[in-house]
This record gives structure tokens, sequence and C-alpha cells, in this order.
């Protein structure tokens, strides 16, 4: 007999079925026993008279035949009057190390990431990866339909690209190189390679030494890199239609999941695009809070997020123009103030969740900058000569995956979004 799944079971006017998953919930009521199973799709009410069903055990997997009954009374409106209940995989222990049939898990998140294996089995836990799969697969889609090419860059590298002491070593055959902080130098060289536009949805390696709701030490980054543009905003031109693409695909797609999280997503997204030294003032007059020189702080990011949600009713505001001091060599100055840079941060729910701009796509320009940043351009000349050869005006962002999710999904902790979560404490499982 052909597996059924139980959301088919469920919807389906079948008859006799059988069906697969594990023991969820068990309930002995006299001779009769009712265990509920569950499998990917759901949770179905089981009634047995079964004698030897006493000895299942919750998560035990198991094999369930019997005839689909219509009963108000049961959970999903349907059961199974089983004829057989067979044992597939056995369960080896005296007590679980938390409840999983209860919604939500009491245990803290660094029990539930400890064992990993069994604390994404409630449907609520999946349904954050669901949502993150969709999230990425939005992202391929849009980019695809408007003549994006997906790259993958290599993750074994020999220099830093974003600047700082953020990375982490590798001893590759004798000589020191790095991981990734992220695909920068490789996305700009594929736009010059003549494929205009590109994206990569890859890892990224940060060596955080701090332990927060908001960093991890690999993370998924969703890449973006687009030759040709007029400015700065065509790049948040795409990732405002990338945001609205992704919230009407998941308003179809993931209703179910983003119901079990309890989150409405608007019907249209227009995101604010704010001079970052506008957004300081705004928090320096109406908070008392002074920010760090060149961006705001987490609090800041927080309270102006606040803020913009009172005033305009977004969740979502880009900060641009961000001092050139604070941003990479590779970022192209503000033709009005080069003090500044034609770069953007957007700020989700007080978090940011993408870095972008335009880079500086001349040669000697570029040159000089690395220079004038106080680094060695020898050091990077397989990035530096690929500018040598009719380099376009471009730009680009990138999205960290993870905190998109957990914005989107208001989790309170970036790892509850990530399935292996990293951190500096963190290598296992
Ligand atoms: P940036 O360093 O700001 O920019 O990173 C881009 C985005 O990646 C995510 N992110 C992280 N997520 C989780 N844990 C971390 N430790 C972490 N660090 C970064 C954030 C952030 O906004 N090359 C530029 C992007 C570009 O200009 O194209 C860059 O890497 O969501």
């Amino acid at each position: 007999m052909k597996r059924s799944y139980v959301a088919d079971v469920i919807e389906n006017n079948l008859q006799k079925v059988l069906v697969r998953g594990w023991v969820h919930r068990v309930n002995c009521v006299g001779k009769v026993a009712f265990v509920h199973l569950r499998d990917r799709t759901g949770v179905i009410q089981v009634v047995t008279d079964d004698v030897t069903i006493r000895d299942l055990r919750l998560e035990m997997s198991v094999e369930v035949t019997g005839d689909r009954v219509v009963n108000e009374k049961a959970p999903s409106g349907v059961e199974i009057h089983a004829d057989s209940v067979r044992v597939l995989g056995k369960v080896y222990y005296d007590m679980l190390p938390f409840e999983i049939n209860k919604g939500r898990i009491r245990a803290s998140l660094e029990t539930q990431l400890d064992h990993r294996a069994i604390s994404l089995r409630p449907a609520r836990m999946r349904a954050i990866f669901r949502i993150q799969q969709e999230i990425e697969e939005a992202f391929r889609t849009y980019l695809k339909g408007l003549g994006f090419t997906q790259i993958h860059t290599p993750k074994i590298i020999s220099s830093a690209t974003e600047g700082g002491s953020e990375m982490f070593t590798v001893d590759f055959f004798g000589k020191r190189a790095f991981l990734a902080q992220s695909p920068q130098f490789y996305k700009q060289m594929m736009v010059g390679a003549g494929f205009e536009r590109v994206f990569e949805v890859g890892h990224a390696y940060r060596a955080e030494l701090h332990n927060t709701w908001r960093h991890l030490s690999e993370y998924v980054s969703m890449d973006v890199e687009m030759g040709f543009i007029e400015s700065y905003e065509d790049l948040m031109d795409l990732e405002e239609g990338y945001i609205n693409y992704l919230f009407d695909r998941l308003r179809s797609t993931c209703a179910k999941e983003l119901e079990m999280h309890g989150v409405s997503l608007p019907d249209k997204v227009e995101i604010p695009r704010i001079p970052l030294a506008e957004a300081q003032g705004i928090l320096l007059e109406k908070f008392g809070r002074r920010s760090p020189r060149g961006g705001l702080d987490a609090e800041g990011e927080k309270l102006f997020s606040e803020y913009m949600k009172k005033e305009h009713g977004t969740d979502f505001v880009f900060l641009i123009k961000y001092p050139a001091s604070k941003r990479p060599m590779y970022t192209m100055p503000d033709p009005e103030d080069p003090e500044l840079t034609q770069s953007f941060d957007l700020i989700y729910k007080g978090l940011e969740i993408t870095t972008g701009g335009q880079r500086i796509h001349d040669y000697d320009m570029l040159k000089a900058n690395i220079e004038k940043f106080g680094l060695n351009p020898e050091s990077f000349s397989f990035y530096l000569d690929s500018f040598r050869y009719g380099m376009p005006p471009h730009g680009g962002f990138a999205i960290g995956l993870e905190r998109l999710t957990m914005k989107l999904l208001d989790l309170e902790n970036i790892r509850e979004a990530a399935f292996f979560p990293r951190d500096i404490k963190r290598l296992e499982p």
C-alpha cells in the first residue's frame, strides 16, 4: 500500500490509508488508545484497541494502516481506526530533553540548540525554515527574472574584503588563507566579466568576538551586484522590489507558516531613504541619544525604527550616505561631499539587514583609495587588475538571510533562524 501524508488523509476522502510518522502523543482511556501521529505535513489522531500500543513511547517512528473515519471530536476532524501499528524506529532515552508536543518548547535556546535533531520537530519550528527557504527561492526567482546570473565564489581566500580583524584564518597547504567575509571582490569581478548582473547565496564568515542576539560566526549572505547603474538609488529600488515580491509570494505560499508565528505582512512596502546624519539628528533631538561617529548603535537602530514606525507607519528604512571613513575602500564617494559615500543600510524592525552601495569602478581612483586606507594595492592585485578593462559603473548589496528571517518572524535571537548556528561558544552540533 502506498504511503499517504497526514495532510492528504485529512483533506481527501480516502478510505484505507497507510501513514508514517512520529508518535506525538499517547492517551489511553480504558481499553482504547488515542495516538497522535505527526509527519512533516501535520498531526492526526489514530485510535486503536491493540494492547501493545501501551508500549509505544513518544517520538518513536511508526507506520499505521487503517480506515479513515470522520469524527468531529477528533482534533483535525478526521481520525484513523488502526488495523496495525508497526514500530519503524525505536527510541533510546530515559526522558526527552524537553517536551515537544506542547506547541512551544519551554527549554532554553541553548538546550534546544544542543538537541537540534529533535528541537526542530514541532511544526512551528520547522515553519521558520520553510519560510527561510522561500526567502531564498524568492531572491533567486526575482533576480533571475531581471536577467541576473547566479554565481558561486570561493570561500577560501587570500585577503580581507570588508576590512577589520573579523577573519578566520585557514592553513591552506602551509600558506595563511582566510574564510571569506563576503563575496564582495568576486561579485564585482563577475559584473566586469560580462555578466553585468550577478547574485550569490552562500556562506560568509565573521570571527565575531562578541556573543549577541544578532551575530553569527557563519551566516548566509544573499548578495547582488549590478553593472551599468545610474546611481545607488537603482540598488535601493531593486531591494525594495525584492521585499515586495517576497511578501506577496509569502502570503500565497506560506500563509499557514506565517499564521503559526502570528505574522501578517504589509500589502505594499515603500521604504523611506534618509541620510544617516538626519537620523542621528532625530535621535538626538527627539530621544536625547548621541550616536557613535558614522553610524547608529544597536539601541539607536531600534529607537529610530520605532520612530519611523510611529511617524511613517513603516517597518523599513534605508539610511543613506554613510561617511567614507566608516565604509570599505571600494565604496564610491558622494559627488557632493567626498567625506560621504553613495552607500546605504536597510534597517528592518530595528536591525540592519543589508549593507550596499555604489562601488568605485575607475582603476586609478580605486588604487588611490586603497592607498588612502593605508592598504597595499599589491595585496589586492587580482581584484584591482580586473578594473583595467572597462569596468562599468556598478554597485550591489548583501542581505543577511538569518537576520531577515528573524525579523520577518519576530524571533528574538538570530540562532533560531539558523539550522546549526556557529558562534564564539558553539562549534557543535
Ligand atoms: P556587511 O558587512 O554589512 O556588508 O554585511 C552585509 C549583511 O550581512 C549580514 N551580516 C551578518 N549576519 C549575521 N551575523 C553576522 N556576524 C553578520 N555580519 C553581517 C547583515 C549585514 O547587513 N560586502 C558588503 C555588502 C555589499 O556592499 O554588497 C558586506 O558584507 O545582514
